[in-house]
């Protein structure tokens, strides 16, 4: 390539040729879009192989012995689901089917939630596409898998190097029979940030069409106001809209009258009326004790005709018996985490749920068999990440006093580490408690979570109490997020945001209180499309589109990296974080039915460039790649 590259330069036709055109004409080196996918995964396999992969080192590392995951067998027929109710008789009648079903419906997390917080969000999608057709095949009778949305859309582009959209798409192909399910921030898609209503439509028509069947929509200020626009498009869409509550306080609790029953049974009409197909109520830190889900849940059923759908986290250990309280008290679905994936800041345990109401009356129906196979899959799984635990050691009721959802507890640890404050996390909880305050006890949840947790790092970092930010007299500088907040840029919180909060961050700025989508202008979409094809010169499709529009730097970074690396989302997870053995050998589907066997053998001295020369063989050929020592 570099040679017709040469051949072709205008400089080299003209006989003005020098050695040292080379080293000064880079776009000799421009051919990207001719090297092969081959070696383009070579190359980052030689990467990976020389210098390590940033995000596992130093970390904790896989067990050499742990046996690669293996898939249960799953050649019984698929049996028709969920997804197909879905298909024939539309949203209305899967909602109405969920109502009048004696048994507990169950949506496993594991694809979502249950890596989002367990495993800082790196799953990567050949683990997840290898395990849907066993789904389909053996848990067919699940009420949905939850496996897009939230972190992890981000996530698969900016640390997977993967197109979350492909995911979506191998997963629902490989699962026909069971309803996909998504988690959509509303106005935030799945960012940290209200965007333009067409936006925010033209996402969720993208979801709908690449494969997302229920969209569970949530507003982190429980918003009603703020989630009309997503839960519209998901209406038009055809797809389930479960219009969705966030549990924070304690109903129980006279000191917590803001979120009372009264509060949740309220926002609750106002989800029914606003169109939702079904209730979600997303109790997103692990807060609803049992005694308090038997009333919740109990008055919610008597107050709203659709069904609902619990979530809930088990942080402190009891997220089980809340589940079963829910269940007693007419709950109609419920999530939990495969075995493996589940407890501490995940979902509670799926196959123990499965397991408790067996021969009752609220019995599941599922396989426990086919539950523990899949889990055995998912824990050899778990093993390949190692490096991404960031383990709560046991069950901690701390929860109850810093309210920190479960898929923010190991990534505000991990800043907190970075800031050195790793040692401090128990003042870093109290001062989480405390910002909360400050901002009037807010629902807590990307990405309002994300405000509260930056204030809390702040304070504890520079030593600022919760008496210090609410003195006039005493200066504080706050963290961007906090400003934007107090703009009005998530929206309003219920009772809207304390004035003198407000005064003093903005410094007598006016705030917006009105819903901020009504002020963004639109986004011309045709044209954001025409300059990123020309800034990136690559096509476009409608889900590139969607993804730059929800975080447009870390789409173009992912896709300058696609040029370079080609489709390692094919890789076996190891691969793809350690590199490869001399002597190994592996396969890589890089297409339906195109396979590159590739196999690694060593590589070379480090060149006065600082490049290593990395041999391979790749469907029994010899090959090399150059790539820059950098260990
Ligand atoms: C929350 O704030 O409530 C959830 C946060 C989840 C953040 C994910 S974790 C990995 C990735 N890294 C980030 O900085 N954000 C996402
Ligand atoms: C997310 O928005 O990613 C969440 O998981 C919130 O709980
Ligand atoms: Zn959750």
């Amino acid at each position: 390539d570099f040679v017709i590259n040469l051949l072709k330069h205008p400089t080299f036709l003209d006989m003005s040729y020098t050695t040292k055109f080379i080293d000064t004409t880079p776009e000799l080196f421009d051919f990207k879009q001719r090297r092969d996918r081959g070696t383009k995964i070579l190359t980052y396999i030689a990467d990976i192989t020389v210098n390590g992969h940033p995000e596992t080192a130093g970390r904790a590392k896989p067990l050499a012995e742990a046996k690669p995951p293996r898939v249960p067998a799953h050649d019984g027929p698929v049996k028709p689901g969920t997804r197909d109710l879905l298909e024939k008789e539309g949203a209305k009648a899967v909602a109405d089917w969920m109502t009048a079903q004696k048994k507990l419906l169950l949506t496993d997390t594991t694809m979502r939630d249950g890596h989002q917080s367990l495993l800082a969000t790196r799953m990567r999608s050949i683990d997840m596409i290898k395990a849907a057709p066993a789904y389909a095949s053996n848990l067919g009778d699940l009420f949905s898998v939850e496996c897009w949305g939230g972190a992890t859309f981000d996530v698969a582009y900016r640390f997977l190097q993967e197109c979350p959209w492909q995911r979506l798409r191998d997963i629902r192909a490989a699962m026909p029979n069971i309803l996909t399910q998504m988690l959509l921030r509303a106005s935030n898609g799945v960012g940290y940030t209200n965007y333009p209503d067409n936006v925010v439509q033209f996402f969720v028509r993208q979801a709908a069409e690449t494969g997302v069947d229920v969209f569970r929509v949530f507003d982190s200020l429980n918003w009603v106001e703020n989630m009309r626009v997503a839960m519209d498009a998901v209406i038009e869409s055809g797809k389930i809209c479960e219009g969705t509550i966030c549990y924070t306080g304690d109903i129980l609790d006279p000191d917590r009258a803001k979120y009372d029953l009264k509060y949740y049974i309220g926002m609750a009409k106002q989800l029914e009326a606003a169109g939702a197909h079904v209730l979600g109520l997303k109790d997103m830190a692990g807060l609803l004790k049992p005694a308090a889900a038997r009333q919740l849940i109990a008055a919610l059923k008597d107050e709203v005709g659709i069904p609902i759908h619990f979530h809930t986290h088990d942080t402190s250990g009891i997220a089980g018996a809340t589940i079963l309280a829910a269940a007693d008290a007419g709950v109609d679905a419920v999530d939990a985490a495969m075995d493996a994936f589940s407890g501490g800041t995940s979902q509670p345990c799926l196959g123990s749920i499965v397991e408790a109401l067996a021969h009752t009356d609220r019995d599941t129906g599922l396989d426990i068999h086919a539950i523990r196979r899949m889990s055995n899959y998912w824990e050899a799984v778990r093993h390949q990440y190692a490096a991404f635990e960031s383990g709560l050691e046991a069950p901690a009721s701390e929860v109850y006093l810093h309210e920190m959802p479960g898929g923010q507890f190991t990534n505000l640890k991990a800043q907190a580490r970075s800031l050195g404050l790793e040692e401090r996390w128990h003042e870093v909880a109290q001062a989480y408690a405390d910002a909360n305050q400050i901002f009037g006890d807010i629902v807590k949840v990307t990405p309002s979570s994300k405000v509260v947790g930056d204030m809390a790092l702040m304070m504890v970092a520079q030593g600022i109490s919760k008496a210090d930010v609410l003195d006039p007299a005493k200066d504080v500088s706050f963290p961007d997020s906090v400003i934007d907040m107090m703009r009005g840029n998530l929206g309003q919180p219920p009772g809207g945001w304390p004035e003198k909060i407000v005064a003093k961050v903005l410094k007598g700025e006016t705030p917006s209180t009105e819903r901020p989508g009504k002020h963004l202008p639109p986004v011309d979409l045709e044209k954001t499309r025409k300059d990123l094809a020309e800034q990136l010169g690559m096509e476009i499709d409608d889900e590139d589109l969607a993804g730059y529009l929800m975080y447009p730097k870390v789409f173009t970074d992912y896709a300058t990296r696609h040029e370079t690396y080609g489709p390692v989302r094919t890789l076996p997870t190891p691969v793809f974080f350690y590199g490869m053995e001399p002597q190994d050998e592996i396969s890589a589907e890089i297409d339906p039915g195109k396979t590159l066997e590739i196999r690694y053998l060593t590589f070379g001295e480090t060149d006065d460039q600082g490049e290593v020369k990395v041999y391979f063989e790749l469907n029994g050929q010899p090959r090399a790649v150059r790539v820059p020592n950098r260990a």
